[in-house]
């Protein structure tokens, strides 16, 4: 049975007595990858949460929190994940959701996503930041409408289950813990979950994409651009408890290129791990690190945080989409032309 995250962490969550707002997120599973000279390689695969990303870990709470409040809608701007994790949520607990986008710069199956959940969908012309700014602003104005990026507390606190999760599942706190950053609130809300559990503190290397890099540069950046759709943000709104985070934990902020992203993501769907282009950039990271020798000994846990199912069309960049026609008495000879090239 799948009791979902409030019920599973309800002890570190902090929340009033509610009636939570679930669709059995969390609890995904964390696979041991490969071993590295002396790094244990696991890959915790968020794309497994309800509507494919880790965003349901927050949802569950920030929605529920909502209701309880006697909000009637939701609101967010959204690169897509939000959006449909939002729509997801809102449509199980009954109320209305509103998602803004950056018009043309979201994965069609994330909108097809919140469009089917019965969302609205709001596209300006204009990027993120400014998507989260107008949503920012409306939410202020209309206290029945709650505002659920990840600006709102209570996300935050239901996406540090994923670090309990790794507490629980490895017995102990990895060595180092590498995720993908766009807004900044994952990182932040791992940092402040291996924090309050108090069983070690993972060194946080908090993966950005070349083009889409504010944290790495440590400036805002108005004009972003990355294969990436889900982390092309240049003003993340957590910067300040993503930096810290990093500080404390003396983890770095790193770039990776578009190209680094595309090998990466074919490098993981060839074994076997579908995710989407900003989870390939943990990974393409994660392996830039490896590589200069900057991960510290023992476990090192990364974040694939979206299901490749999420984003269809980055794939055609490297794979090939186009079947091979045969005629059915001739399948065999085409099989053998694959085995024996
Ligand atoms: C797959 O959906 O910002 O650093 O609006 O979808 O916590 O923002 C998504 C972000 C990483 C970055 N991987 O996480 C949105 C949105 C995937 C994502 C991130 C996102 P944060």
């Amino acid at each position: 049975m799948h009791i979902g995250l409030i019920n599973r962490y309800h002890q570190w969550l902090g929340l009033p007595e509610l009636e939570a707002v679930s669709l059995g997120e969390g609890n995904t599973p964390m696979i041991h990858w490969a071993t590295w000279d002396s790094h244990r390689i696991w890959l915790k695969l968020e794309g497994c949460n309800p509507t494919g990303s880790f965003k349901d870990r927050g949802m569950t709470v920030a929605v529920s929190q909502a209701r309880f409040a006697g909000g009637k809608a939701v609101i967010c701007a959204s690169t897509g994940n939000t959006a449909a994790s939002a729509a997801a949520y809102a449509g199980r607990a009954g109320l209305k959701a509103f998602v803004v986008i950056p018009n043309g710069q979201v994965a069609l199956a994330k909108m097809i996503q919140a469009s089917a959940y019965g969302a609205t969908i709001l596209a300006i012309e204009g990027n993120f930041d400014q998507a989260l700014q107008a949503v920012r602003a409306v939410a202020e104005q209309e206290s029945w409408i709650a505002l659920v990026n990840s600006v709102n507390p209570w996300r935050l606190r239901g996406q540090e289950t994923g670090a309990y999760e790794i507490l629980d599942d490895l017995g102990h706190a990895p060595a180092s813990l590498v995720l993908p950053v766009g807004n900044a609130g994952n990182i932040s809300a791992y940092f402040h979950g291996f924090r309050r559990r108090n069983e070690g503190i993972p060194q946080l290397f908090g993966i950005q994409a070349q083009g889409a890099d504010p944290l790495v540069q440590d400036r805002d950046l108005d004009k972003v651009t990355t294969v990436a759709s889900a982390i092309r943000i240049g003003r993340p709104a957590s910067a300040h408890l993503a930096k810290e985070a990093v500080k404390e934990s003396h983890g770095q902020f790193h770039a990776v290129s578009d190209s680094q992203i595309l090998q990466a993501h074919e490098e993981l769907a060839h074994g076997g791990v579908f995710v989407e282009p900003a989870s390939a950039a943990a990974y393409a990271g994660l392996k830039i690190l490896y590589r200069r020798r900057l991960l510290p000994t023992g476990d090192v846990v990364a974040i694939l945080t979206g299901n490749g199912l999420k984003d269809s069309q980055t794939p055609a960049m490297w794979a090939s989409v186009e079947p091979q026609i045969v005629e059915s008495q001739h399948l065999l000879e085409s099989i053998g032309q694959v085995m024996n090239p």
